[in-house]
This record gives structure tokens, C-alpha cells and sequence, in this order.
């Protein structure tokens, strides 16, 4: 089995021991790749930090040639990395090939951000005196990503933090290293110089929490779960800190839906990746008047569903990342049965190898079950009843996460009142609570975080603004006190 390296200060390193990335539909090892350490995460930090002066002070409109090189060079791999997210991962060919999509758009998108960035002017309340804002590097960055998606979201993370002139350590989850592997492949035949981004693998409780705690960095960025994320808070001290921690996202099918296409959007949204989106949709909130046959449509679709490797092209959904979740989901089925729920389909892993589990609908679920408020991160869908929009947005609303929603009607009423009460970062309108575009900002409420990545705000989290007064009127002029 190969066995890859770290990459610190521009140079291929190994670590102290290794663990292995596994297939999850096979349950075999893939690669190996270095433990890291506290010591590498600091030789990191150096690195990062000597890299900083140069890159942060070459142009952006060249920094942004280098990232449209990294989407060149993704572009010309997709198939190839496609299938090893595919591999890696778990999720099917062509969600996989979706994944490394978005990173393409991330980059293509932050490398015209190279000739922007924009600050802004505006004016004084003073004569002879001119003000504006304009962005500044936050320093050196830790990114921490998650494995559900491999390519995409270190993309999110790096291509606005190259742009606006950080460097980066960048720790990808143990479920993906090879993919994260790839992505610094990439990065580096584009041209990113020595030390700008350092690649430390291992566990989180090594690496994780050195880069959280590192004096040397300036700023984390996480994807992942709520209780990392409180952990980080916590840990951080006053760095800047961008978090992006799941969901517990509902559709709102009204009476007036289409419902063919709201069962279209809550399979999609519920089982497509297997569950395992932030932005799943992880709770049906159905009009008494369209339950019954909302459910026998979703549940006729669900049990077409075929299982089976992301790389098969039969396959429909792809086994879930690891054993942990694998009993993850189980384990909640289980607490949805005791709690009271009726459980319509799958329910339960079938036999054999692959971390695979069948698609999951229970009904009869009431607002306080776990089920209905806990994020299961796999294919469990929880379906609840209302009589009038209002209940519903209420429903959707009594969970403490806050990342993506949706409505399904034809009224344009209720779209709008939906739109505007649901608590969430996301709310689709005919359309599943999955597939964000990368040019939109993406991010949560509540028990989300609040952070937005993507789109212009994206580069928030990257940047510090800087804001400038120039006083050209040759005397002193005082602001609030210089009033007539
Ligand atoms: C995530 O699950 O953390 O909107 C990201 C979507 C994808 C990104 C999901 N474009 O579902």
C-alpha cells in the first residue's frame, strides 16, 4: 500500500508512524499517510509564517493567475479525482465529479476576485478629508475540513484564503487525506510557492488542536460538528474563527405543492451523499391534506433506491464514510423507535461488506423526538405533520441548528412568509435544501455558526479590513467635536 507524506515548508515529509484512508464500500485500506504531531503543526506555523511577507505582497491579480491555474489543473483531472472521491469518499460517480466541480468553480471564482477584492470610499463628515476600506490578509490561517466533501470544501477554504493573501495550514479530515493529498498536488504544480500552503495530516486531537491553539495563527476556519466547533470557541483564544457546523434543514411540503417534484427534491435531498450533507434534509414537515400521499410516494421511490460503491454506475447511494457512522445511524433508528416514531422503510444495514445503510423514513415524528432534532448525518429522513403555514415555519424553526430550508408551493404567499420567517442561512423555493452554487454566500444561523463561506462574503472570513482617513486640509480637524 503506498504510504504519501506531509507537506511542510515545500518540502514532502513523513510523520511519527501512519494511519490508513479506507474504502467504505469495501472496508479495505487505500493508502497510508503520516501521523502528525503538535511539532509538525508548529513547523508548519514557521513556515507559513516566513512564506507570509512575499505572498501577501504579490499582487492579487497574480495570486488570482495561480488559482485559475489550480482550476486548470483540476479541470483536466476531474475523472480521474472524480473517481478517487468516489473511492475515498463513498459518494456516487457523478455527486463525486460534482464535488470536484465545485472546487473548479471556487477557484475559477476567487481567481476574478484577484482583481477586485474590493473596499470602499465614502465620505466625511469633515472638510478635506477623504475615507475608505480596503481588505488585508488575516495572517496565517488554519483550515480544517470534513470528508463529506473532500475536494470542495478545502476549496472553499483555500482559494479565498490564497486570494486575500494568507497562508494556510490545512489539516483535511482522516476519512479523505488522498483527496486533500491531490488538492495540494494541484496547488503546488500551479505554482503556489514553498510554505504559502502546509499540508499536516493526523489525528484532531494532535494536530487539530495545535493548529486551535497556536499563538502563531491568526485565524481557523472549521467545517464539521457543533461539539468541535464549541471546542474550538473555546480553545481559540481571540483568533479569528469561521465555523460551519451542520444542520437539521426541513422541507415544508405545503397543500398547493407540486408534489412530484417535492418527492423529487426531499430523495435527492435526503439520501443523495448518503445523508451526510450539512445541508441534508433531514425533516419532512408535510400538510396533513398531502401526507399520506407524499409518504406511499417517497416510500415506493425510497426502496428503489440501489446501494451500492459510488464507482458503480448502478448505484444510487454510496455507503456512509466509516463504521462510526454506520452505528451512528443505526443507534438512531433505534432512539426514533423507542421515542415512538413509525418506522416506513429500510431502518437497518444490509448484509455484507461497505458501511452501508438503507434509506430511513419514519413518520409519526412529533417536534421533541431526538429524531427530529438531533443531526444523524445519514440517510434518515423524519416526516411531521402541520395544518397551517405558520406551524410549520414554527416546527422548522425549534431546532437549534439554522443552515438550509425549503418550501414546496405554488403560492407565491407562502413562499414569501416562509422565506422570510424560516431561521436559516439557505431557504430553497421549489427545490431541495442541497446545491448550493459557489458564487452565493453559504452559511448558517443559531447552532449553524454564523460564518458565511463562498461567494464575496467569503472573503470576509479571510480578511481584515482596513480603515483609512486621509485628513489633506493642513490643520488639525477633530470628528464629532468640529461640528458647525
Ligand atoms: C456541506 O455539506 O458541508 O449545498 C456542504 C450543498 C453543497 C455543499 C454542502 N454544495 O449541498
Amino acid at each position: 500500500m503506498a504510504a504519501y507524506k506531509m507537506y511542510i515548508g515545500g518540502e514532502w515529509t513523513g510523520g511519527d508512524g501512519y494511519f490508513e484512508t479506507i474504502n467504505p464500500a469495501t472496508e479495505k485500506p487505500i493508502a497510508k499517510f503520516p501521523s502528525g504531531t503538535a511539532r509538525h503543526v508548529d513547523m508548519a506555523v514557521d513556515a507559513a509564517k516566513a512564506a507570509l511577507p512575499k505572498w501577501s505582497m504579490m499582487p492579487p491579480p497574480k495570486r488570482g493567475l495561480i488559482l485559475l491555474r489550480i482550476a486548470e489543473i483540476l479541470k483536466a483531472e476531474k475523472e480521474r479525482l472524480g473517481r478517487l472521491v468516489s473511492t475515498e469518499m463513498g459518494k456516487v460517480l457523478p455527486e463525486a465529479l460534482g464535488d470536484v466541480q465545485e472546487a473548479i468553480d471556487t477557484f475559477e471564482y476567487f481567481a476574478g476576485e484577484g482583481r477586485r477584492l474590493y473596499g470602499s470610499t465614502t465620505t466625511s463628515e469633515l472638510k478635506d478629508k477623504f475615507c475608505l476600506t480596503f481588505r488585508q490578509p488575516v495572517g496565517v490561517v488554519g483550515l480544517i475540513t470534513p470528508w463529506n466533501f473532500p475536494t470542495a470544501i478545502p476549496a472553499w477554504k483555500l482559494a479565498p484564503a490564497l486570494i486575500c493573501g494568507n497562508t494556510a495550514v490545512f489539516k483535511p479530515s482522516s476519512d479523505t487525506p488522498l483527496c486533500a493529498y491531490e488538492m495540494v498536488k494541484a496547488l503546488v504544480k500551479a505554482g503556489v510557492p514553498p510554505g504559502v500552503v502546509n499540508f499536516v495530516t493526523g489525528p484532531a486531537a494532535s494536530v487539530g488542536e495545535a493548529i486551535v491553539r497556536h499563538p502563531g495563527i491568526e485565524g481557523i476556519s472549521f467545517t464539521g460538528s457543533k461539539a468541535t466547533g464549541e471546542w474550538i470557541i473555546r480553545n481559540a483564544g481571540l483568533k479569528k474563527v469561521g465555523l460551519e457546523l451542520g444542520g437539521k434543514n426541513p422541507i415544508i411540503v405545503m397543500d398547493d405543492a407540486k408534489l412530484d417534484l417535492a418527492v423529487d427534491g426531499i430523495l435527492w435531498g435526503a439520501f443523495g451523499t448518503t445523508g451526510q450533507r450539512c445541508t441534508a434534509t433531514s425533516r419532512v414537515i408535510a400538510h396533513r391534506k398531502i401526507k399520506p400521499r407524499l409518504l406511499s410516494a417517497l416510500i415506493t421511490r425510497a426502496r428503489m433506491l440501489r446501494l451500492g460503491p459510488g464507482t458503480e454506475k448502478t448505484s444510487d447511494v454510496g455507503p456512509l464514510i466509516n463504521r462510526a457512522a454506520q452505528e451512528k445511524t443505526a443507534k438512531y433508528v433505534g432512539i426514533g423507535i423507542g421515542e415512538g416514531a413509525k418506522l416506513l422503510c429500510g431502518g437497518m444495514k444490509p448484509a455484507g461488506k461497505g458501511y452501508y445503510f438503507k434509506p430511513t423514513i419514519f413518520d409519526g415524528v412529533s417536534p421533541d423526538m431526538r429524531i427530529a432534532r438531533e443531526e444523524i448525518f445519514g440517510p434518515v429522513l423524519s416526516v411531521l405533520e402541520f395544518e397551517k403555514l405558520d406551524d410549520a415555519i414554527d416546527i422548522a424553526n425549534s431546532v437549534e441548528y439554522g443552515l438550509s430550508s425549503s418550501i414546496y408551493t405554488n403560492d407565491v404567499n407562502n413562499a414569501f412568509r416562509a422565506i422570510g420567517r424560516i431561521e436559516a442561512g439557505i431557504t430553497y423555493v421549489n427545490s431541495s435544501t442541497i446545491g448550493a452554487e459557489v458564487h452565493l454566500p453559504f452559511g448558517g444561523v443559531k447552532g449553524t455558526g454564523h460564518t458565511r463561506e463562498a461567494g464575496i462574503l467569503g472573503l470576509d472570513e479571510f480578511s481584515n479590513t482596513k480603515t483609512v482617513y486621509i485628513d489633506y486640509s493642513g490643520k488639525l480637524q477633530k470628528a464629532q467635536i468640529d461640528v458647525d
